[in-house]
């Protein structure tokens, strides 16, 4: 079957939508660290329709800091590829032609650096995960004795990490005289923008105080609240598209109809015209993201690990559970919402019926495997954080104790039927070693990963903490998650 390139667009299905803008005029104003699926069914997406809008100067250049996969896969496509709308009312087919370069970065650093210091970019962002950023998920810090930060420390000038390239790039720069980029964090982080801006701020000071100083004061990070479910793309979902297309796309996203992306109106060096494709500028972005962080993304690693446990591959399977949907509920009107500020202009109960509907969504398949992933990195600003605000307000919190013991249950790495389960986290082998010495026993195994302090820091030491999340294990080792969950009433 023929490859998805640009002669090839001229053939596609008329329903099919394709770039409204002649790509060979447009130039890379962004340098993008982690082209995963993410970015390119959310920023990629805006970049497109502003390309679309006659701003020639936003196009992508897109770097992978880990695998060649994505420019394997999209090179041969001049960085096209196709976003499928999924909900239960069909699909929509686009193709995005906002990715220009695709880079990978361990097979040539030099390439990404130079592609940093153009002059012509005046925004790198980034979506390399939570744990992208090499630093303490608990106090937000860099993480100083991480691996590559020792190595990016040892060789600055031949990075591997997000840290290390965002302080050489600004180095390069500077010492060129040219202007800082802005540095936009796109991942779920708290506070994102002033998180990275605090772990680059302190690599750089570690590199030389002066550009530590440089990049403390000079340099913007905006924070940003991003959202936008993207399920892992599947062989099958390849073979759809191909089917739908006529042509074979190596690597399209799937994703919802819903986005939305709240960006703090802060950028050092311009920025694309965002607001008119449907993003939101604003001066405080801290409502969103906790609005987001604590109701979606707290949901999602609740459902993820009791639904794993229970059974159900995917969350809308999850949320066709009559019990599942009302711990939801439960969990989102009772627990959370006391603890949100609520964002300027939003209507929270409205937010949160779209929740359950974008949950329910049968056209995508969002694994709970998926989401499990690293827990370690999400836990403090999906449900730990929420459980902090509810602990001073002395109010109780028993959905959330159950997400915390779900991963717990689930980081022992077996599944109620004894099957091994493939714990995904970059803390995984640790978790599990003390998961095994403390055995399927909830007053050994709570207190074991209580004590990890990268995660809990000092909730470990609050009895009123400690206590419904161990009775929440005991009943999950005894009952499992099924009836666990439907005994919550
Ligand atoms: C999910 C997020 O995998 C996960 O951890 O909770 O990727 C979620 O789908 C997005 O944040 C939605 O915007």
């Amino acid at each position: 079957m023929t490859r998805l390139s640009p002669a090839a667009l001229e053939t596609l299905p008329a329903a099919v939508e394709r770039p409204a803008y002649d790509r060979a005029a447009t130039r890379i104003g962004v340098v993008h660290l982690g082209i995963g699926a993410f970015h390119r069914a959310h920023q990629a997406v805006y970049l497109d329709d502003r390309l679309a809008a006659g701003e020639p100067g936003w196009a992508i250049c897109g770097a992978s800091l880990r695998s060649p996969d994505t420019r394997d896969a999209l090179g041969p496509q001049d960085g096209l590829y196709t976003l499928a709308v999924r909900s239960g009312a069909g699909e929509r087919l686009r193709v995005v032609g906002a990715v220009r370069q695709l880079l990978v970065a361990p097979s040539n650093p030099e390439a990404l650096l130079q592609a940093m210091s153009d002059p012509a970019v005046r925004i790198v962002s980034l979506t390399v995960t939570e744990k992208g950023y090499c630093h303490d998920p608990a106090t937000g810090t860099l993480r100083e004795d991480h691996p590559d930060i020792v190595a990016d420390l040892a060789h600055p000038r031949e990075p591997r990490s997000a840290p290390g390239y965002l302080a050489e790039a600004l180095r390069r720069r500077r010492a060129a005289g040219l202007a800082p980029f802005t540095v936009l964090c796109c991942d779920n982080l708290p506070a994102n923008g002033r998180t990275v801006h605090a772990v680059v701020s302190r690599f750089a000071e570690l590199v030389d105080p002066d550009l530590g100083r440089f990049v403390a004061g000079e340099v913007a990070f905006p924070s940003t609240m991003v959202d936008r479910i993207v399920p892992a793309t599947t062989d099958a979902d390849r073979a759809a598209i191909a089917e739908s297309l006529g042509v074979q796309d190596a690597w399209p996203v799937m994703t919802e109809p819903f986005t939305q992306w709240v960006i703090e109106d802060r950028f050092g060096a311009g920025r694309p015209r965002l607001e008119d494709s449907g993003a939101t500028l604003v001066g405080d972005v801290a409502p969103y993201e906790l609005m987001k962080l604590r109701l979606l993304n707290g949901s999602h690693s609740t459902l993820a690990y009791l639904g794993y446990l229970a059974g159900y591959e995917t969350v809308s399977d999850v949320m066709a559970d009559a019990a599942f949907a009302r711990l939801v509920r439960g969990l989102m009107d009772e627990e959370v919402t006391p603890t949100l500020p609520v964002p300027p202009g939003a209507d929270l109960a409205g937010y949160k019926r779209s929740l359950q509907e974008r949950f329910a969504n049968p056209a995508l398949k969002h694994r709970t495997w998926q989401i499990a992933m690293d827990g370690s990195q999400k836990l403090p600003q999906r449900l730990l954080g929420t459980i902090r605000d509810r602990l001073a307000a002395d109010a109780p919190f028993r959905r959330l104790a159950l997400g915390v013991a779900a991963w717990m249950r689930y980081v022992s790495g077996v599944d109620e039927g004894g099957r091994p389960i493939d714990v995904r986290d970059p803390m995984s082998a640790r978790l599990r070693a003390l998961a095994d010495e403390a055995g399927p026993v909830a007053d050994r195994l709570a207190p074991a990963l209580l004590g990890v302090g990268e995660i809990f820091g000092d909730l470990a030491r609050d009895p009123r903490f400690a206590a419904p999340v161990t009775e929440a294990l005991r009943r999950l080792l005894a009952e499992g998650a099924k009836r666990t969950v439907a005994g919550l009433g």
